[in-house]
């Protein structure tokens, strides 16, 4: 037996926390393959997960700065990935470990195994819904506290399930949840919205707080997205932004950088370019202009800005 880290992306969103934490204490109560499964995450939590966390009494997962090659002839560090599967979202010296396993719902970027795996992956709205499943197929009623914690992510991966990402089966695990707790599953994912202190996010925060680097035809290109309930503060700073997108990529060694101002009441998206962004313009139908372009409608930066940017480069 070992012990196994379990952890979200990079810039570590509600959903990529709570997916590990819940699930690695599914697996703990579970005693899967006799193994102890350890949450980490790979920077700093999000407001709205760290409240949650503490408000239940849940210890935050520690932070996971990078998987060393194992010394020796001892056996490589084992991993389970949540809430994505492509390395250049992952911890630095993921190639040092071995991945025991992926729950996800995003696409599958180019990742290649040493050893057979675990892989649940379904196209659904949050990977706390694919954990909410995994409970039921395995037999383990939640919690309340592990129904909080799930419910939360549904709510906020899925923009209170007005994102096109959102299937009939988040509903249908939602509206379970909502009724175990005794809460409207919107009123409940919006007051984890208002915990946001959105009010005092800096530009160098709204870029880099929800960002992930694609490879799109041959080029780096990182898509961010900053999700607020009132996208006025931040379109009264834009040039300020677009500096703080330009320094990011800079950072990053990345070719361009596109970032989604994402107006939850509005429903729509203030897009931000910087860079190289030439597929990104082709697969957004947009041009860089200096105060960015409204896309109406555009609440998912996997369905409606990255899938369509890397099939306009292929
Ligand atoms: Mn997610």
């Amino acid at each position: 037996m070992s012990t196994v880290f379990v952890f979200g992306h990079q810039n570590p969103d509600n959903d990529a926390i709570m997916s590990s934490v819940v699930l690695a204490q599914l697996l703990n109560q579970l005693n899967y393959n006799g193994d102890t499964y350890e949450a980490r995450c790979l920077g700093p939590l999000p407001a709205e997960s760290a409240k949650l966390l503490a408000d239940n009494g849940v210890d935050k997962p520690r932070l996971l700065k990078g998987i060393k090659a194992p010394a020796g002839n001892k056996a490589p560090q084992r991993v389970v990935l949540t809430d994505h599967n492509e390395a250049g979202q992952s911890v630095e010296g993921l190639e040092n470990a071995e991945i025991a396993g992926i729950v996800d719902h995003h696409r599958f970027g180019g990742l290649t195994t040493a050893a057979p795996l675990h892989i649940v992956a379904l196209p659904w709205g949050s990977s706390c819904t694919i954990v909410t499943w995994l409970f039921d197929i395995l037999g383990v009623e939640p919690t309340e506290t592990q129904a909080k914690l799930l419910l939360s992510a549904m709510m906020t991966d899925t923009l209170m399930l007005k994102s096109p990402t959102t299937t009939e089966v988040d509903r249908a695990i939602a509206a379970e949840l909502g009724a175990k707790l005794g809460v409207d599953p919107v009123k409940f994912g919006m007051e984890v919205f208002l915990s946001r202190p959105s009010g005092s996010f800096t530009p160098e925060q709204m870029v880099g707080n929800d960002i992930k680097l694609f490879e799109v035809g041959g080029k780096k290109l990182l898509i961010g997205q900053y999700e607020t309930v009132d996208k006025s503060r931040a379109l009264g700073m834009i040039p300020e932004i677009r500096k703080a997108m330009g320094a990011y990529m800079k950072k990053k060694g990345a070719d361009g950088i596109v970032l989604c101002i994402t107006d939850i009441m509005e429903e729509g998206s203030q897009v931000l370019l910087e860079g190289d962004t030439a597929a990104a313009q082709k697969g957004l139908k947009i041009e860089d202009v200096a105060e960015g372009v409204w896309c109406p409608g555009v609440l998912s930066r996997k369905k409606q800005v990255a899938a369509p940017i890397i099939a306009a480069a292929e």
